[in-house]
């Protein structure tokens, strides 16, 4: 029963299906002829990954029974040559990472969940994390993918070559459908070389105007070794001390704000050097009031922990009320304070981080327990807000069932009624992962 359990909770504990049943195929052919059994008796199927989606999509809403890759772990083939990579959608993020690292090969795709998540959950959702900076969208490193319909029929496009202009690319639709058109079962990637060289440095400032200043100096001064720039408030710093054990701010007081970056290259001596000058430009000019750069590995790991870790020790506070979102970089900050004052009193706290090199917001609101007076200040308000900014109401995490009737404050009803268009093709029967992405109509019931 704790597995049912475990299969039917999402990582927030905020939803919670009664799914009967979780089926644990170990190859292709089983996903297929579930699918196909499902979708000729009409049973609704929910696929999960490592069940670490932050918007409610890989669990089940009601009695959907769900399709768990967790044992399709087997990596397929890599081509030290080309860097491309071939495996089943259950690996885990950090084992392909790892199996790279002994090849001199990196994942492109990095973030917090890493330990837990899987490649085709990654798929799915599409996810951004910490190296999209770097080396950009899985939209453009997915190479190829093997993915279910819901009628059983395996469409295979995987490939051991990195270019192929043959007809439409089918497989850009399968990444960010949220395992709402077919059950990615291998997918092939173009991996990166592993950098010898990577330096990290958390830098404290007094503003919001700071952090947009340390990163257009960062680009400019840092510019091909930067590999990640993050940034937090100090109500984030604060949730690490106070809710982790042993969390602490390894800089010598608290700071309104620290922006954390990391190069990574080929050579050390020429990247520490662009890193110190960098340093002292944004040191001198008062822009970066106080800074701490890694010495070795261990402290490396120990900064982006404080980043990594500010979304469990949210769980902490009580109930956390997640936003993810798109903005125009040098706004990004307006919203958290605005929504400070909005919720005056009803709130532990309101805080704002992110991936500020993609103007990717994560505003999280936390209160002791769930009240639906603070999610009524909370919402609409936020996602008009980003609709006037013409933002996106989900950058990164997808629209899961959190936000599936949210798709029209960032998407035209034109391109709405195609995604409808498009579902029904796939599924016409409506069995994959229903109430999920989109708002119900009749493609979607
Ligand atoms: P699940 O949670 O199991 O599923 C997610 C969605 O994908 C569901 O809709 C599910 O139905 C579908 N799905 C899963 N597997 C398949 C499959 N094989 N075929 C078809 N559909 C499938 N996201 C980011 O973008 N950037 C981040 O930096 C980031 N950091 C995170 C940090 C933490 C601590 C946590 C808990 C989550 C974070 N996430 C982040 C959110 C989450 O999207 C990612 O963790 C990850 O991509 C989800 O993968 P998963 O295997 O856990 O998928
Ligand atoms: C991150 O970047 C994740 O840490 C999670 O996308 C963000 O929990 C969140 O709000
Ligand atoms: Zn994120």
């Amino acid at each position: 029963m704790q597995v049912l359990l475990t299969h039917n909770t999402d990582w927030l504990g905020k939803y919670r299906g009664s799914g009967p049943v979780v089926l644990k195929p170990k190859t292709t052919q089983e996903v297929s002829s579930i699918l196909k059994y499902c979708n000729d008796n009409s049973i609704a199927v929910v696929p999960q990954g490592g069940n670490t989606g932050l918007v409610g999509g890989g669990v089940p809403v009601r009695d959907e029974i769900v399709l768990s890759t967790s044992l399709m772990q087997t990596i397929e083939s890599f081509d030290p040559v080309s860097g491309i990579l071939t495996c089943q959608a259950g690996c885990i993020l950090e084992s392909l990472d790892g199996y790279l690292a002994d090849r001199g090969f990196c994942m492109p795709l990095d973030l917090g969940a890493k330990g837990s998540c899987q490649i085709g959950g990654n798929i799915a959702t599409n996810a951004g994390g910490i190296r999209f900076v770097r080396y950009g969208s899985l939209h453009g490193t997915v190479l190829g993918l093997e993915v279910v319909l819901p009628d059983g029929t395996v469409v295979d496009t995987i490939s051991p070559c990195r270019k192929d202009n043959t007809g439409y690319d089918i497989k850009q639709l399968f990444i960010g459908s949220e395992g709402t058109l077919g059950v990615v079962t291998r997918a092939s990637l173009l991996t990166s070389s592993r950098a010898s060289a990577v330096n990290v440095a958390l830098l404290g400032c007094e503003s919001y105007e700071s952090v947009v200043e340390l990163l257009a100096q960062a680009r400019g001064m840092l510019g091909e070794v930067v590999s990640a720039v993050e940034f937090l408030d100090d109500s984030c710093m604060d949730v690490i001390q106070t809710n982790l054990p042993g969390g602490t701010n390894p800089l010598s007081a608290n700071y309104p704000f620290y922006f954390l970056v990391e190069t990574s290259g080929s050579n050390n001596d020429h990247d520490t050097e662009k890193l110190n000058k960098y340093l002292e430009s944004v040191i001198e000019s008062g822009v970066c009031v106080d800074g701490t750069v890694a010495m070795d590995t261990t402290q490396q790991k120990a900064l982006w922990a404080i980043r990594e870790e500010i979304s469990g020790a949210l769980l902490g506070d009580g109930y956390v009320y997640k936003y993810d979102i798109s903005l125009p970089v040098s706004k990004m900050y307006d919203i958290v304070e605005d929504m400070r004052k909005r919720c005056e009193g009803l709130t532990v706290r309101v805080c704002g981080y992110g991936h500020i090199g993609d103007g990717n917001l994560h505003l999280n609101i936390t209160s002791k327990e769930y009240n639906p007076e603070l999610l009524a200040k909370i919402e609409p308000y936020v996602y008009e807000y980003t609709a006037g900014e013409n933002g996106s109401v989900s950058a990164e995490h997808g629209l899961g069932y959190m936000k599936s009737k949210c798709i029209h404050y960032s998407k035209s009803p034109a391109a709405v009624t195609l995604m409808h268009q498009i579902k029904s093709l796939f599924d016409p029967k409506g069995i994959l992962n229903p109430y999920k992405l989109l708002p119900p109509n009749s493609a979607n019931k």
